[in-house]
Parts: structure tokens; C-alpha cells; sequence
């Protein structure tokens, strides 16, 4: 029988070209898995800091609207601190941002604000008095391959008086 003189089994270049290969597949298998880890725990505290919005809105909707948590605080924000009861449980999450992690602004009274908020070419007309624009946000912190990156959610709503 002929025997074949090329059929040594692999050249070590050729085993090193396939262990090479396959690292660099197993790489980016991690690296895709790693984002999806990722992509899923991002969305995870961000529905928690979305309830923690809710929570929070509820409680300025049972609020008056002459109540000092809707003041124009000259733009500034108000805190959480300014809420009663019931107390809103924070993630973790949410609590490492500390004292400003949850924060709403409210604007001035649309009827005197110096501007046409509806856009009707009128300002400061009689449908615009007793409204005010509501800013919330609630920010929270997410731990990703040992780096923390803060982020938040913002809600805005209009807070009407009711005549
Ligand atoms: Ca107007
Ligand atoms: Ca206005």
C-alpha cells in the first residue's frame, strides 16, 4: 500500500492557528453573554426606580395643589424628605444614590407664568391658571463588571387645580 508522506497529524503552527480560533470564540461568547447579563440587570433596577416613581406620584396626586411640595421653590428641586406617610421602601439600588435619589420640580402656575404653555397665541389666559408642570426623578445606581454607573428615570405630569 502507498503510504501517504503528508499525513503527520497537525504541524504545531496548525494546532496553535486552532487553539487561537477558538479562544477568540470563547471571548466573544463571554462578551455577549456578559452584555445580556447586563442588559438584564440594567432592566431590573430600572423597573424598580419606575415603581419607586410611581409610588412617589401617587402620593404628590393626593397632595393639594396649594401644598408646599408644589411650589416653584424657584425651580429648584424638592426632596423626598418632603413626603409624609406612607414611607416609599427604596431598592438598594435607589438608596445608594442617597438623599437627592428621589427629586421632583415643579413649575410656575402656567396662569402667570409669562408664557403661551398651550399654544393658543394667548398668555397667561384663564385655561392656563392652576396648572403646573411636575418633574420627577428618581435615580439609581447600577454596578456593572465592577464599574457603578448612576442613571434615573423621569416622569412628568401635569398637577391641575381643581376649581
Ligand atoms: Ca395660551
Ligand atoms: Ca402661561
Amino acid at each position: 500500500m502507498k503510504k501517504l508522506s503528508n499525513q503527520g497529524g497537525f504541524t504545531l503552527i496548525e494546532a496553535l492557528t486552532a487553539v487561537f480560533i477558538l479562544g477568540v470564540g470563547i471571548i466573544a461568547l463571554y462578551t455577549l453573554q456578559m452584555t445580556g447579563v447586563r442588559g438584564n440587570f440594567d432592566a431590573q433596577m430600572r423597573t424598580q426606580a419606575i415603581a419607586v416613581a410611581g409610588d412617589v406620584l401617587e402620593q404628590l396626586a393626593q397632595q393639594e395643589f396649594t401644598d408646599g411640595v408644589f411650589d416653584y421653590n424657584s425651580g429648584k428641586a424638592h426632596k423626598s424628605s418632603e413626603l409624609t406617610a406612607p414611607a416609599i421602601t427604596l431598592p438598594p439600588a435607589v438608596e445608594n444614590v442617597g438623599a437627592d435619589a428621589v427629586s421632583w420640580t415643579v413649575s410656575k402656575d402656567w396662569g402667570s407664568d409669562g408664557e403661551d404653555n398651550d399654544g393658543d397665541g394667548a398668555t397667561d389666559e384663564a385655561d392656563e391658571a392652576g396648572m403646573k408642570k411636575i418633574e420627577l426623578t428618581v435615580k439609581y445606581k447600577m454596578v456593572a463588571n465592577m464599574i457603578a454607573r448612576q442613571k434615573k428615570v423621569t416622569l412628568k405630569y401635569l398637577k391641575v387645580k381643581f376649581m
